[in-house]
């Protein structure tokens, strides 16, 4: 698109072409323009999210490599086609909660590529290296008064992380009543969506499938989620949980 405007420009500034030419090229430029970015629509909607830390920051967690193939490779390729089927389907100018509410009625890669994107970018979001300890403030109340305590809430999510069978992710969420659950969905699906058994805005999630962890862990799934702890970002979780509130609110 720079490219057409660009030769205009230079052909203008050298005056080698009449109005009616000018008038012309114009009209086709902004017919381009008009053209491209009907077709960008949905990559200019959705980005692809820098990563916010390096890929060897979390190794008390994951290794770099696998980070590295994780986010590069498989967060890059539900991206791509996500926007792809975006753009295919003109639905660009939907949000994506609106998608996730109405995913059955979709084609099946905004369940699978939408989730897959949306996913990872909240599973980045609350993890750091700086991460690790105990949520604190209004989140910590939140879950007291939901599981118990916070040992209570690490159990059941830990649970729901390691039973979940095949591919797929665990979940703390919070329902359209605004109280905190833990759940875990298949492959990319979330509970966002209405095929969700559970239904809420997530706000931490675990990614349990195994290109997030075979190259380090093995089949030691279990020893994978006990040290998703060490990194959580808990106050990304919190303002995740005021967001999800003011959103009911
Ligand atoms: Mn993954």
């Amino acid at each position: 698109m720079l490219y057409y405007c660009y030769s205009i420009d230079i052909l203008m500034y050298n005056n080698k072409i009449s109005i009616k030419m000018r008038t012309k090229l114009f009209s086709l430029a902004i017919i381009f323009l008009a053209f491209f970015s009907h077709s960008i629509k949905g990559q200019e909607k959705f980005v692809f999210p820098e990563l916010p830390y390096s890929y060897d920051a979390l190794e008390s967690f994951i290794d770099k490599t696998t980070m590295e193939i994780h986010y590069s490779r498989h967060h890059k390729a539900y991206y791509n086609n996500f926007v792809k089927t975006l753009n295919e389907c003109d639905s660009g100018d939907k949000s994506i909660e609106d998608l996730f509410a109405n995913v059955s009625k979709h084609v099946v890669s905004i369940r699978n590529n939408g989730g897959g994107y949306y996913n990872h970018n909240l599973f980045w979001e609350i993890m750091s290296p700086d991460g690790g300890g105990v949520p604190k403030g209004e989140l910590l109340k939140a879950i007291e008064k939901a599981f118990g305590s916070f040992e209570e809430f690490k159990n059941k999510f830990e649970s729901a992380a390691k039973t979940q069978f095949g591919s797929g992710w665990a979940w703390l969420a919070l329902d359209w009543e605004g109280n905190l659950f833990v759940s875990s969905t298949l492959n990319q699906d979330n509970p966002l969506m209405d095929v969700a058994e559970k239904r809420g805005t997530p706000i931490l999630g675990l990614d349990v499938w195994e290109h997030a962890y075979y190259l380090h862990y093995q089949n030691k799934r279990g020893d994978y989620v006990s040290n998703f702890w060490k990194v959580v970002n808990w106050k990304a979780v919190e303002e995740n949980y005021k967001d999800a509130l003011r959103k009911i609110k």
